[in-house]
């Protein structure tokens, strides 16, 4: 790996409400909220709402009802995913022209590898920001720094249309005072766990040592927090999902609560996985999880493995970590399995 790692994170701001208001704009000015069916009499959450909405306290995963509490004179729409993947496909079409290692994480959001790119992180922010600009009409935060994870903390800095960067002098003064909810991989379980045994910051996590995350948090969600509260993250950028990789989702046919059932399609689908391995001859290193919630939200968690396997005791082992690593707060909606970073076996 390069000594010097530049990694960006690019994130559409307020993405679903601001698409409606690229094609309506007399939303202008006026709160927006975006969530199921756009009935706020209706049972539901929000998706998202912008920034107008924000200011009466409005936020994503909120019932649609509390928002309706909130902001009465909102205007509530219905979530019209088709609209949104349109121009999340519109806004990446412009990123190959600026590097062409490209990870793609959700429909608002990117990380791009410029580690080989001569020109500055200031030229090459503002370049993107403007192309984006010019291509959709849409503003985005972006945040780079030497991972993925302190890239998508520092685009998440300065919101909206922000851009920041993060050195590695910065982590103390910048990443430590942070809650430690806002590192990748905490969600409001582990949130809560760590305010029950006193640590609210990520610089709390980042005192504690090794040996006593390990023993709260077994040994490698334990690592995990312990080199991410020092910034320290060498997940590689997952590029090509579709072209070299195998991988299996199953959509329900209707929302599913049951930790129980979306485990066991989990399993079901990571045997269908280790079989398409099996059946073409590889083996792989990197293993993802991805769970879409009703509301549309998808989340994705991968880890990968020091060797390539095939073993599907390991791999659903790998599967079933990072199942633990996402917070099961709504219905899901689809599931998936995805086996990347394949080796042919000889
Ligand atoms: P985010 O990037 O988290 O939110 P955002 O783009 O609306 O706002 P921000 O400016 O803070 O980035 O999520 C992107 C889209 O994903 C969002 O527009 C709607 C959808 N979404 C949901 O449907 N449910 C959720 O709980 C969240 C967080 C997002
Ligand atoms: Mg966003």
């Amino acid at each position: 790996m390069p000594a010097e790692r530049r990694i960006i994170h690019i994130d559409m701001d307020a993405f679903f409400a601001a698409v409606e208001e690229r094609r309506n704009p007399s939303l202008a000015g006026k709160p927006v909220v975006i969530g199921s069916g756009g009935d706020p009499t209706k049972r539901g959450v929000v998706s998202t709402a912008n920034y107008e909405a924000r200011r009466y306290g409005i936020h994503s995963a909120m019932p649609m009802m509390t928002a309706y509490k909130l902001c009465p004179q909102a205007v509530f729409l219905p979530v019209d995913y088709e609209a949104y993947l349109r121009v999340s496909r519109q806004f990446k079409s412009v990123l190959p022209s600026v590097s062409p290692i490209i990870e793609d994480v959700g429909i608002d959001e990117v990380y791009l590898d410029v580690s080989e790119l001569a020109d500055t992180s200031e030229n090459i922010t503002r370049r993107i920001k403007s192309l984006i600009l010019e291509e959709t009409g849409l503003t985005c935060s972006v945040g780079i720094a030497a991972n993925k994870l302190l890239a998508k903390i520092a685009s998440d800095m300065k919101k909206p249309d922000g851009c920041t960067i993060l050195n590695e002098e910065d982590i103390e003064k910048r990443l430590w005072p942070l809650p430690a909810r806002k590192l990748y991989g905490i969600g409001p379980k582990t949130e809560a766990y760590l305010k029950k045994i006193g640590i609210d910051t990520i610089g709390g996590l980042a005192s504690m040592t090794l040996e006593k995350l390990i023993g709260h948090f077994g040994n490698s969600y334990g690592r995990y927090l312990y080199d991410s509260a020092r910034g320290i993250n060498d997940s590689p950028l997952i590029t090509h999902w579709e072209a070299k990789s195998v991988s299996r989702e199953t959509t329900f046919e209707q929302d599913v609560r049951d930790w129980q059932v979306i485990a066991k399609t989990l399993a079901y689908l990571t045997k269908e996985v280790v079989s398409d391995l099996h059946e073409s001859g590889y083996r792989a290193k990197t293993f993802t999880v991805k769970i879409r919630f009703g509301d549309f939200q998808t989340l994705t968690r991968a880890k990968t493995m020091t060797d390539y396997t095939d073993s599907e005791e390991d791999i659903r082992r790998t599967v079933f970590a990072c199942l633990q690593r996402i917070d099961l707060i709504k219905r899901v909606r689809l599931v998936g399995v995805r086996a990347n970073n394949l080796e042919k076996i000889k």
